[in-house]
């Protein structure tokens, strides 16, 4: 059973010490580390903080544009005075898409990613908490908050099971024995989080474009390895065609991954014409961090990405011997 990392005494420290501090998540935010940066920024301005919350966007997920407005991309000189930094959801710098404007300060890092380089990361490095078995770093942030003595409202508990719902995608990803997962999640529904309006929050609210443009990236997929693998792409064409906001990967995966057959999912975005970024998903033993990571990539054992140079067809003449490699038959 997942045993849950203790909140490591030097980050209590780290937040005690100071008085001012800039909270920032990954590039393309997702419920996670918005959920993360919003609570998080809550309980230290009760425990009489100053905060900034950094993201660089975009907003792009329907369910996380409503919370925009509580967040800045430019950071000046006099934000800068003084403060320290929390990034969330990710471990290096550069993740973050902001990393010339906060490089330099004092860093404290909250990630439930596998520990990888921090070699690029040119802050200081301490304090850590990482805990990569923690389904979401919302779950993580319950913690330290419940260390620091600050209290919950409602509205953050419901907040924390946001975070905690997109990335365990409403439990679908919860491992075998994580009980302490629904022991988190049933604190916080105590603390008056509502289940049925973090699911409208999170699955409601979609557009007939976003449908139109999932019909169109399901009839590019193609079937390899006996349909133990599916792979599916997306020219600059349609991203232009229907629009960022009307991009609905995590559906995409979900529909892909209740294929029976189906190992793994890989999804190819033409980002510009010399480059694509690559998602893909697994299940089981199959981990694709490992291919990710020939690529400069990362993520975790069942979900990572990349960013690879070429088009869609030569990307995928550069994948499939790795696939080929754990999925075609001996
Ligand atoms: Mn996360």
């Amino acid at each position: 059973m997942h045993k849950p990392v203790m909140v490591p005494h030097e980050l209590i420290s780290f937040i005690e010490e100071g008085d001012k501090f800039i909270i920032v998540g990954h590039q393309e935010p997702d419920g996670d580390s918005v959920g993360s940066q919003i609570v998080l920024g809550k309980a230290l301005n009760r425990l009489g903080k100053q905060i900034l919350l950094c993201s660089a966007g975009p907003f792009s997920r329907t369910e996380i544009s409503c919370y925009q407005n509580q967040f800045t991309s430019s950071i000046s000189d006099l934000d800068r005075y003084g403060a320290r930094l929390i990034i969330v959801d990710c471990s290096i710098l550069s993740r973050t898409g902001l990393a010339s404007l906060l490089a330099g300060l004092p860093t404290a890092i909250i990630d439930h990613h596998e520990p990888g380089s921090y070699a690029d990361n040119s802050s200081v490095l301490s304090p850590v908490f990482i805990d990569p078995q923690a389904p979401s770093v919302t779950f993580m942030i319950f913690s330290l908050i419940k260390a620091l003595g600050v209290s919950l409202n409602a509205e953050e508990a419901e907040l924390l099971l946001f975070g905690l719902c997109t990335d365990s995608g409403f439990f679908r990803h919860t491992t075998d024995n994580d009980a302490a997962t629904f022991e988190h999640t049933a604190e916080l529904i105590r603390n008056g989080a509502s289940p049925q309006r973090v699911f409208k929050a999170i699955n409601g609210g979609k557009t007939f474009n976003s449908l139109v443009f999932l019909g169109t990236l399901l009839s590019n997929a193609r079937s390899y390895f006996s349909g133990k693998l599916i792979v599916t792409h997306e020219t600059q064409e349609e991203t232009h065609r229907f629009g960022l906001e009307s991009r609905d990967s995590d559906t995409l995966y979900q529909l892909l991954q209740s294929i029976a057959t189906v190992d793994a999912v890989v999804v190819i975005r033409q980002e510009t014409p010399q480059n694509c970024t690559i998602g893909f998903r697994s299940q089981g033993t199959v981990d694709v961090s490992k291919i990710a990571e020939q690529f400069g990539g990362g993520g975790h054992a069942n979900a990572a990405g990349a960013s690879i140079p070429g088009t869609i067809d030569e990307v995928w003449d550069k994948l499939h011997p790795f696939f080929e490699q754990i999925l075609a038959p001996s």
